[in-house]
């Protein structure tokens, strides 16, 4: 392909078939050398190539209405509406987003990232255009994986009653993540396999087979329209009853039938499901060998797949995993819960160790906090392991069946901090704000996996709740400083000096660490303390920092508003205390996408800015 080509739907369509197909593999081509640079999810997309072909050519873009469920699944997609040259930026810091965007491009109908949400994006659209009385089509790309999350069963069984027409495919690889889950998973494989279909086919083609003369080249065209003649043998029961008209399954492989299939969808005045079978990983033998493990992929060789930079940092989600399948070997009222990122957050050991006690509940983050709930309130220890971002979705389960009953639910809580290249979506910023709301919620944010460690065996000994929250992995300054103990409410000391006071949280304690080290050059000297606890607060500590006069800042890797500089803040106004003179934080806007120090350089939360930061106030003050 000429990956200098601008390929727009219009251009598209005035390809032939023949041309069309030319173009697969070529776009797949695309796809794969511009994940193998910038990193990205590369299995999702490779299985989606036809679809989108066929997409582009039998709808029109951005008249009608094209929105991807989650989203990651969109490249294909993004190359074919114009932005083929951009590829090579995609996700980095000031490139295209690896999610569909509407700031973007107009052919982004709707921003997603988060599981689950397109069919009702969708039918908000559909109903905006029916009340607005314009034409077009409103279509949604949803993943068998998403499928798994509640908000599509809303959306099914509000659209299905109303009759709005609408579009929804069903990309079903069988995989969310990994292999997918579920009961709506076991009927889609009885669909695809139904014994009626195959039975069926093998007395049609046989039959055909044995006529004079017209069999064979019959034959020859039934291969050709067999998705067609599928859906004369199988009756779905599952859409149908939710009012949905059921088409399929078809082969996703196949652009032709997969055209034809969508023409036919296009017909009809009602909410239609078209049932689309895909090999995620599509092909690569690389990905389609291992869709789990290419399902987001760091940049890497395009010969073997393996990853161009090995990164020797510890991982917290690992070592949680690992600690936790340890000590559920003495305490068997240990669980293990997850929404379908059981490898993600590093409770692969758990599920291979007791697979019996470990929950994958598919993309449900809602129902694994209530379900934990249900475990703790039946003296069970749930241990509930969900990244940042996705938690929340929880805030009403954590806050009234697990913080208003003080049911002893373990939260950890993986990728908290900046999601770096996957954007706005994925930032783990807001968790301890919005938990620390809770009564009877403890929220802490350990500096490295030692501490990390301390706090799980801690948090499991306790009556009541408790969120962990933690980066992807321990800064390489955490090796110099070994963590000795836990308690909750008491910070530690990690350095002495009388010029001015870092109160760092999380990630940022390393941060701190630099930054004083960065102003003893300067000939200035500060106590770096580690506040791992945000809540509660080390009240003692904060009294001394109060009462000694010394000036003293936060710094948080979260949302500025409601994290630890505000707690602080509440503390000190309700108590009369000095509060800190500064917070380095997150400001009050959505952050891009970038590599983590990219993104932090644009927010002033290295440590070097912070020392310059710091060094010029007091140059002011004194
Ligand atoms: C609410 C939420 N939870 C978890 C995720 C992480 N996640 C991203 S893609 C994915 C699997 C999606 O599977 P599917 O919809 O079948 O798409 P596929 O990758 O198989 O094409 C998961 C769990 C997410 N994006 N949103």
């Amino acid at each position: 392909m000429d990956f200098q080509q601008v390929w727009t739907p219009q251009k598209l369509k005035q390809c032939s078939p023949r041309e069309v197909e030319e173009l697969i593999p070529q776009l797949r081509e695309q796809i794969i050398d511009a994940v193998s640079q910038t990193g990205g999810h590369l299995a999702s997309n490779l299985g989606v190539v036809e679809l989108t072909l066929a997409l582009h050519r039998v709808f029109d873009s951005p008249r009608d209405k094209i929105v991807f469920d989650v989203g990651h699944q969109c490249y294909a997609h993004k190359i074919l509406t114009g932005r083929g040259k951009q590829m090579q930026g995609l996700r980095q810091y000031g490139g295209i987003s690896g999610f569909p965007k509407r700031e973007e491009s107009p052919h982004d109908a709707f921003g997603t990232g988060h599981a689950s949400t397109a069919l009702s994006a969708a039918l908000g659209m559909a109903r905006a255009r029916d009340l607005k009385g314009e034409n077009h089509h409103v279509v949604v790309v949803v993943g068998d994986g998403a499928l798994t999350g509640g908000m599509c069963y809303e959306a099914l069984n509000d659209a299905g009653c109303s009759r709005t027409p609408l579009i929804a495919i069903l990309n079903d690889n069988q995989m969310s993540i990994a292999a997918n889950v579920g009961a709506v998973s076991g009927y889609l494989t009885y669909m695809r396999t139904s014994k009626g279909w195959l039975t069926a086919k093998k007395i049609v083609a046989e039959g055909i087979l044995r006529l004079p003369l017209v069999g064979k080249p019959l034959h020859r065209v039934m291969q050709r329209v067999k998705n067609d003649i599928r859906n004369i043998f199988i009756k779905d029961k599952f859409f149908d009853g939710f009012g949905f008209r059921y088409l399929g399954p078809v082969d996703g492989h196949d652009e032709q039938g997969l055209e034809r299939f969508l023409k036919r969808a296009k017909r009809f005045s009602e909410p239609v499901l078209l049932h689309v079978v895909t090999t995620k990983g599509k092909g690569y033998a690389v990905a389609e060998s291992d869709p789990s493990r290419a399902h987001g992929m760091p940049a890497f060789d395009p010969q073997d797949g393996s990853p161009k930079h090995k990164s020797s940092a510890k991982s917290f989600g690992t070592a949680a995993g690992k600690l936790l399948t340890r000590l559920a070997e003495k305490d068997e009222r240990i669980v293990a819960i997850t929404a379908a990122m059981a490898d993600s957050t590093g409770l692969g050991p758990f599920q291979q160790a007791y697979p019996k006690r470990l929950f994958d509940v598919g993309i449900a983050e809602e129902h694994a906090v209530t379900m934990a709930a249900g475990f703790a309130a039946s003296g069970m220890r749930p241990v509930v392991a969900i990244y940042d971002t996705f938690m929340q979705r929880t805030y009403d389960q954590m806050m009234v069946d697990v913080c208003l009953q003080n049911l002893p639910v373990l939260f950890l809580v993986d990728r908290a901090a900046m999601g770096g290249e996957d954007g706005a979506t994925h930032h783990g910023i807001y968790g301890a704000n919005f938990m620390r709301q809770m009564p009877h919620m403890q929220v802490l944010n350990p500096r490295s996996v030692q501490e990390m460690e301390l706090m799980i065996r801690w948090a499991l000994s306790q009556s009541g709740p408790c969120a962990i929250r933690y980066p992807k992995a321990e800064h390489p300054l955490m090796a110099a400083y070994p963590c000795k103990s836990f308690s909750p409410g008491k910070w530690e000391e990690l350095e002495k000096g009388q010029d001015i006071t870092l109160v760092a949280t999380g990630p940022m304690v390393a941060e701190a660490l630099i930054a004083s080290h960065l102003l003893r050059e300067r000939g200035l000297r500060a106590s770096v303390i580690n506040a791992s606890s945000i809540k509660p607060l080390d009240f003692a500590l904060l009294r001394r920092l109060s009462d000694n006069g010394s000036a003293y800042t936060v710094m948080e890797e979260q949302a500025l508003m409601g994290g630890l500089g505000g707690a602080i803040g509440e503390y000190c106004i309700q108590e009369g205390l000095r509060a800190p003179e500064h917070i380095f934080a997150i400001p009050d806007r959505f952050i891009t996408q970038g590599q983590h120090d990219e993104l932090t350089a644009e927010l002033g939360l290295r440590g070097e800015d912070i020392a310059s930061e710091i060094a010029g106030r007091i140059a002011k003050t004194a």
